[in-house]
């Protein structure tokens, strides 16, 4: 492999504490083809990446994720590895995480931080809140990831063109690990470093805002892939919300009060609670028939072929 064969894609805005390092870094392991996509940046990011070798590209609208699809439009080089600009990576480990989409065992490779992250990488909140999100795409998508919010990343080319991305914000490296699983490919994990952010460049993650609306696009996005997650979780929120009422209606009940309209109520939840089972369970066998169709289609191409 050619070391001008593998884009290395920054993602930037306001980096410039960090950014010429890093580039330096990647240079000094080898890799020369280096493109920042910067959002508009007022601190001289974009300067201090051209300076250093890299091709710099203005976003041309805003946030992480619609800097990333920019740029995946612009890429032709067979090999990409992603990773964030401000200096929590480091480019030595971009050999480790290239490897088993060389070796061609992988399309996709999430570099792990949850093994061996430093001290301070990460706030409590943080670590609870990455478990949390794991545990939910796990159950959302039966894959276990170790780290689907990454943002230090190796793909092939046919991967990343491959991959509907449409998320604007911080929810892209969800969107693409979403999108990886869905279109089949084969992805792997390898245990990276990951440092504390420096001092001078502040994080543009909120963790709340946008911790829900990672969780919502997991969420989202489950309901074609999963429908009786999907449609499971409120089925299961009516009902049991349903039981609770219901309970203590059955309870004053036998202590000689009627409540009538909480009465209607509780039926209402369980009716409608259960329904979400059935159009669940309606939606989970339309996809198993689509998939089948689908299959079907495919091998016939394969037979034509
Ligand atoms: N081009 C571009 N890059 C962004 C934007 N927001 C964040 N980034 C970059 O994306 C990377 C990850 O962002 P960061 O704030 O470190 O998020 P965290 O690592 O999840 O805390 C960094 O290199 C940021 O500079 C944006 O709106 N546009
Ligand atoms: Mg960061």
């Amino acid at each position: 492999m050619n070391s001008a064969d593998v884009c290395i894609l920054i993602p930037t805005l306001n980096e410039a504490a960090t950014i010429g390092q890093l580039i330096k870094d990647f240079k000094q392991e080898g890799f020369s083809n280096i493109l920042v996509i910067d959002g508009n940046s007022k601190d001289g990011t974009g300067q201090i990446a051209k300076a250093e070798g890299a091709k710099v590209v203005m976003q041309t609208g805003k946030g992480k994720g619609q800097a990333m699809i920019q740029a995946f439009g612009l890429i032709e080089s067979p090999y990409v590895i992603m990773v964030d600009g401000d200096g929590t990576y480091l480019a030595q480990e971009a050999h480790s995480i290239l490897k088993p989409v060389l070796e061609g065992h992988a399309d996709h490779v999430i570099g792990n931080r949850l093994e061996k992250y430093s001290q301070g990488a990460f706030t409590r909140l943080n670590l609870v809140g990455n478990h949390l999100i794991n545990m939910f795409f796990d159950i959302a998508y039966g894959v276990k990831l170790k780290d689907i919010l990454s943002g230090y990343r190796a793909f092939t080319l046919e991967s990343v063109k491959e991959l509907e991305l449409n998320k604007t914000g911080f929810e892209i490296e969800t969107e693409i690990s979403v999108e990886c699983i869905l279109k089949r490919q084969k992805v792997e994990e390898v245990p990276i470093t990951y440092l504390p952010r420096s001092e001078k460049g502040s994080t543009k993650l909120n963790p709340v805002k946008d911790g829900f609306r990672i969780g919502s696009t997991i969420y989202k996005l489950a309901k074609l892939h999963n429908p009786m997650f999907y449609f499971g979780i409120i089925g299961f929120i009516l009902i049991i919300t349903g039981l609770f009422t219901g309970t203590f209606i059955v309870v004053e009940w036998f202590r000689g009060t009627d409540h009538i309209p909480l009465t209607i109520l509780t039926t209402l939840l369980i009716i409608f609670g259960l329904q979400m089972f059935i159009f669940g369970t309606l939606s989970d066998f339309i996809l198993t028939l689509h998939r089948q169709t689908v299959r079907l289609i495919m091998e016939q191409n394969k037979q034509k072929k």
